[in-house]
C-alpha cells in the first residue's frame, strides 16, 4: 500500500463540529500514521452534502453566509494540511432529478449557492494550494455510456474549457453482484471504463480509482467470489494500462469493519480480506497483476525499473487498518488504502 484516505476523519461533522472550532484529532492521527509509514495522504472530502456539520443549515441563512461557510471550512482544513498531494474538492454533486434529468444534486450547498458551487469550490481550493491535484469524486461515473458518467464528463470538460482548475476525476468504483446472482448493472463493463479513462486523457484530466470495492449479495458463493476477483483484477489492469490513471484505492481493507452491511443489509464481503483477515482470491488476483510490474510501473522485462522515480519510499510493515476511532457520524473509520502500481511500495520486486 502506498497511500491512505481517511474514510471519515476529515468529514465536516467530524472536523468542524462547531462553527469555527476545528477538531483535527482523528485526522492528525491518520496523517502521523501515513508519515511514519511513507504513505501518501489523500484529502477527502472538502465539499459534500452527507456528513455535513449539523449547524450548517442553521448558520447558512443565504448565499453569502453559505459561501463564507464553505470557504472557511476549506481554509481550516486545507490550511491545517498544507502539503497533501490530492484533495477530493467536491464529492457526489450530480444526481438524477425527479424529471429523470441528470443534473446538480439538490443539496443544501446547491440550494443556497447555486450552479457555480463547484466552480467556486475548485477556484478556492486552487487559491489555497497551487500544487495539490484537485479532484471531483463520484460513483457510477466509471463507464462511458452510463448517463451519469456522460453527464459528469460533460461537466468536467466544460470546467476545463472555462479554465476552472480541476486536475483529476475520482472514479469511486463501488460495484456488486446481487443476492440472486444478477450481474446487471452491478458488474461493470471494464472496456467501457477503459473508454471513459481514454476520453478523460483526451481532455487532460487524470483518473484515480478512489473507493474500489465489490459487495456480494448474501449468500456468498464461489461464483460471486469469482466475479469479485475478476472485477478487482480487471479494474486494476485497466488503470495500469491507461496513461492517465495513477491511483487505485480500495475502500477499506477487510470485512471486519466494512461500511457495506449497515448501508446495504443484504450485502457484505466487499473487501480484499475476510472477517478473519484472510486474503481472498481478489487479493491474490491483484498481486498477480502487480507482480508483472516494477515498482516504478514499467512492465518487468521491459528494461525499466532499475531505479524508482515515483512515489514515496515505504518504510515497511504489514497492511494495517490503522486509524483512530472516529468521533462523529457514528461511523467507524475503516479507511481507504491505495495499492500504487507507479510508486515505490511494498510489493514484491
Ligand atoms: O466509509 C464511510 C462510512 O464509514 C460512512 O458511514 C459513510 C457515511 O456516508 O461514508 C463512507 O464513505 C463514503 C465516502 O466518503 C464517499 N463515497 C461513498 C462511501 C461509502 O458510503
Amino acid at each position: 500500500f502506498a497511500a491512505i484516505t481517511p474514510a471519515n476523519a476529515m468529514k465536516m461533522n467530524v472536523i468542524q463540529p462547531v462553527r469555527g472550532r476545528f477538531d483535527f484529532v482523528d485526522a492528525d492521527a491518520l496523517y502521523a500514521f501515513a508519515q511514519q509509514n511513507g504513505l501518501e495522504f489523500r484529502g477527502h472530502p472538502l465539499v459534500w452534502h452527507t456528513q455535513a456539520a449539523n449547524w450548517l443549515e442553521e448558520e447558512g441563512v443565504d448565499r453569502d453566509t453559505t459561501l463564507a461557510i464553505m470557504y472557511e471550512h476549506m481554509d481550516g482544513l486545507m490550511g491545517h494540511f498544507p502539503d497533501l498531494p490530492y484533495w477530493d474538492v467536491v464529492n457526489e454533486a450530480i444526481e438524477r432529478n425527479s424529471e429523470g434529468v441528470w443534473t446538480f444534486r439538490d443539496t443544501f450547498w446547491h440550494r443556497m449557492i447555486g450552479d457555480d458551487l463547484i466552480d467556486l469550490a475548485f477556484q478556492h481550493a486552487r487559491a489555497l494550494d497551487p500544487d495539490a491535484k484537485l479532484l471531483y469524486n463520484d460513483y457510477n461515473i466509471e463507464q462511458l455510456g452510463h448517463p451519469k458518467a456522460d453527464k459528469v464528463f460533460e461537466m468536467i470538460s466544460d470546467m476545463k474549457a472555462r479554465g476552472i482548475p480541476i486536475d483529476a476525476v475520482g472514479f469511486q468504483s463501488h460495484y456488486y453482484v446481487e443476492p440472486n446472482g444478477n450481474t446487471n448493472p452491478g458488474v461493470p463493463n471494464i472496456q467501457a471504463i477503459r473508454d471513459n479513462m481514454a476520453r478523460y486523457a483526451a481532455i487532460g484530466v487524470d483518473v484515480h480509482i478512489t473507493e474500489c470495492d465489490f459487495r456480494i449479495g448474501r449468500p456468498l458463493d464461489p461464483t460471486k467470489e469469482e466475479l469479485q476477483k475478476s472485477f478487482f483484477a480487471g479494474l486494476l489492469q485497466a488503470c495500469i494500462d491507461a496513461p492517465n490513471c495513477s491511483h487505485f484505492t480500495v475502500w477499506g481493507l477487510s470485512d471486519v469493519d466494512s461500511w457495506v452491511p449497515s448501508t446495504f443489509p443484504d450485502y457484505d464481503y466487499a473487501h480484499l480480506f475476510d472477517a478473519q483477515f484472510v486474503a481472498k482470491p481478489a487479493y491474490a488476483a491483484l498481486t498477480t497483476v502487480l507482480a508483472q510490474y516494477n515498482p516504478d510501473g514499467t512492465p518487468i522485462g521491459s528494461g525499466g525499473g532499475a531505479t524508482s522515480t515515483g512515489g514515496t519510499p515505504s518504510t515497511g510493515g504489514a497492511p494495517s487498518t490503522a486509524g483512530a476511532p472516529s468521533t462523529g457520524g457514528g461511523s467507524r473509520d475503516d479507511g481507504g488504502c491505495s495499492v500504487g502500481p507507479r510508486s515505490n511500495t511494498l510489493w514484491p520486486a
